[in-house]
């Protein structure tokens, strides 16, 4: 299949290129970037309203990105920081030239940190790099146990995994050791961390590790 990988890897090729150019320009006004990907609905808007509001609005900027509507970028103006809505129309990722015309329109200057919500897919936004420093893989766990041996490309692209919404252990069936399994077969170096926005549990962890991300 030659001509696949002819016209694939140039494509990725220059995706990456932009990717790379993004994370010089944040590295330049000295940000992080934090990409991140979860299927839909598992708390990733949530989650980045809380983290704006806790480690201070004047300190974060978003990037959201869904295939229709303002809803998400609405809910993180509330928490107070600037947000630029990307919509991908079919797409089911972000990509890096997206992101590049994303932050064209933010005003970053004196920020630290700039999160992107990537579009909910459990799939195909771990394929693309963006220009963020680290990943952030979510999982909630009304989704059930079995997601990261079903989804492994998404937990092999983490550098931290959320298991969200642990508020609900009570009322789900949910076998954590099972999930905990399957995550040491396909990443062993990110750290799980357990959290609910809904009680706060595990939220200070969550912002002691933003806030020890240093660029590459
Ligand atoms: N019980 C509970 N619900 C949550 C929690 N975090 C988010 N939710 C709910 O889950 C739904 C989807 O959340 P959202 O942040 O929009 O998910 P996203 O699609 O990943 O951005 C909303 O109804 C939230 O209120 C949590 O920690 N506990
Ligand atoms: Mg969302």
């Amino acid at each position: 299949m030659p001509n696949v990988t002819v016209i694939a890897k140039p494509l990725l090729q220059k995706n990456d290129q932009i990717a790379a150019a993004n994370r010089r320009l944040l590295e330049s006004k000295g940000l992080v970037g934090i990409n991140v990907m979860s299927a839909p609905g598992s708390g990733k808007t949530t989650l980045l309203q809380k983290t704006v509001e806790l480690l201070g609005p004047s300190r974060c900027a978003v990037l959201v990105g869904d295939l229709q509507t303002t809803r998400d970028a609405d809910r993180l103006a509330a928490a107070g920081a600037p947000v630029v809505q990307i919509n991908t129309g079919r797409g089911c990722h972000l990509t890096a030239a997206e992101v590049a015309d994303g932050l064209a329109a933010l005003d970053l200057a004196g920020r630290s940190f700039l999160f992107i919500e990537n579009v909910g897919n459990m799939v195909c936004p771990a394929g693309f790099a963006l220009g963020e420093h680290k990943n952030a893989v979510l999982m909630s766990l009304p989704e059930g146990d079995d997601k990261v041996a079903k989804y492994p490309t998404l937990f092999q692209a983490a550098d931290v995994v959320l298991l969200s919404k642990i508020d609900l252990a009570e009322v789900m069936d949910f076998d954590e050791q099972r999930m905990r399994d399957d995550l040491a077969q396909v990443n062993s170096r990110a750290p799980l961390l357990r959290i609910s926005t809904r009680s706060g549990a595990g939220l200070q962890a969550w912002l002691d590790w933003v806030q020890a991300i240093r660029p590459a």
